[in-house]
């Protein structure tokens, strides 16, 4: 038996020696390998032998069936390698690697920058989380006024041995508004975009987090006509040389008057669609003119300085643009929404 045990030993080796592809190595496995193999037949029959002989040949066979093993995965391996490197064809094309795009709001945020910069804005940026002050108080929003449950938000409590203050996620950009007052003075042109949060039962016109875009305009007789011609030439922008605009009076504690700056359809020019619910009218930005309050707030004198302010709801206009009808699309992270577009 040690004898058969070193033939299939050699054997097993000469073969390996020449196998030179997969069908080879099945052979071989099948062969000297296998649960029906020659090895494990002798080792079948090392049960007939006498208690002494079972254990010498046992651990001989053993280690001869490791030692085959061992050798078979290497040559196994090397054969693989080979069969890989053959078939490499260099002059394929290469995989194309998959770009990524723009999310709309960025498009259409960028779309804006261009516009307004080249009017001479600047772009301003300012906390998401932000201090109740900025985001309320000081847009002529004291503690306790009833303008406050007109945005509802998270607020977020800090207290530490010094101090205990409010934080707010803000609920809008025009924060921002005073704190580019403050840092630059008047005369001041800015534009503001950026992520805001609110507390809302969320539907698909109403989502928690969206975007928004400010503007605002300050120097020495800034009056309605040039609020009104700056959101005409936006609509232009957005929507073709065909838009209109017309403003109709709304309230917001921060302008004064305020109104709500409405486009012709874009789809329906006006005539009464799906897009603009039959109105034939968009409304897309709240706008005014600034309040002395909240000038005041800023550093700046409403004795000499006037000021016009508006804020464009980025993700809705996204929406408009892109016929997206459910604006909790943007936060889900589905791919397949972002890549269609
Ligand atoms: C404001 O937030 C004012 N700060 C805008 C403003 C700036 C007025 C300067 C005057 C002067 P309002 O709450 O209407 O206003 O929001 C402005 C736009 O943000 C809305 O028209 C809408 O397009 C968008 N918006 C508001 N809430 C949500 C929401 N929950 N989800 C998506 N978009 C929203």
């Amino acid at each position: 038996m040690k004898n058969k045990l070193q033939t299939i030993r050699e054997e097993f080796f000469e073969k390996l020696k020449q196998a030179q592809n997969a069908e080879h190595l099945r052979e071989i496995e099948l062969k000297y390998l296998s649960r029906k193999g020659e090895l494990s037949s002798v080792m079948h029959n090392l049960k007939d032998l006498s208690l002494d002989l079972k254990k010498e040949l046992g651990e001989l066979a053993n280690n001869i069936k490791k030692e085959l093993e061992h050798s078979f995965e290497e040559t196994k391996k090397i054969i693989g390698l080979q069969a890989d490197n053959k078939f490499i064809d260099i002059t394929i094309p290469g995989e194309k690697v998959k770009r990524g795009h723009l999310n709309p709001i960025t498009i259409i945020q960028r779309e804006m920058e261009d516009l307004f910069t080249s009017l001479g804005f600047i772009i301003a940026d300012g906390p998401e989380l932000e201090s109740d002050y900025f985001n309320f108080t000081a847009l002529n929003i004291p503690p306790l006024h009833p303008a406050r449950d007109m945005q509802d938000t998270f607020y977020v409590d800090i207290k530490n041995q010094e101090d205990s203050f409010d934080l707010v996620m803000r609920t809008h950009t025009s924060p921002v508004q005073i704190r580019t007052m403050k840092k630059f003075g008047a005369p001041l042109k800015a534009v503001i975009p950026g992520r805001c949060f609110r507390n809302e039962a969320t539907d698909a016109r109403h989502e928690h987090t969206f975007y928004q875009f400010e503007g605002i305009m300050i120097a020495e007789n800034i009056n309605f006509a040039n609020l009104k011609s700056l959101l005409e030439i936006v609509g232009k922008k957005l929507f073709g040389p065909q838009t209109k605009l017309r403003m109709r009076p709304k309230f917001y504690p921060f302008v004064e008057p305020g109104n709500n700056g409405e486009y012709t359809c874009f789809l329906c020019e006006g005539q009464g669609c799906r897009v603009c619910k039959n109105t034939g009218w968009l409304e897309i930005v709240g706008a005014g003119l600034i309040h002395p309050n909240v000038l005041r707030a800023g550093g700046i004198d409403p004795e000499k300085y006037s000021g016009l302010a508006f804020g464009f709801g980025l993700t809705r206009l996204a929406m408009l643009k892109y016929g997206i009808n459910d604006v909790r699309l943007f936060n889900s992270g589905d791919l397949k929404f972002l890549e269609q577009l």
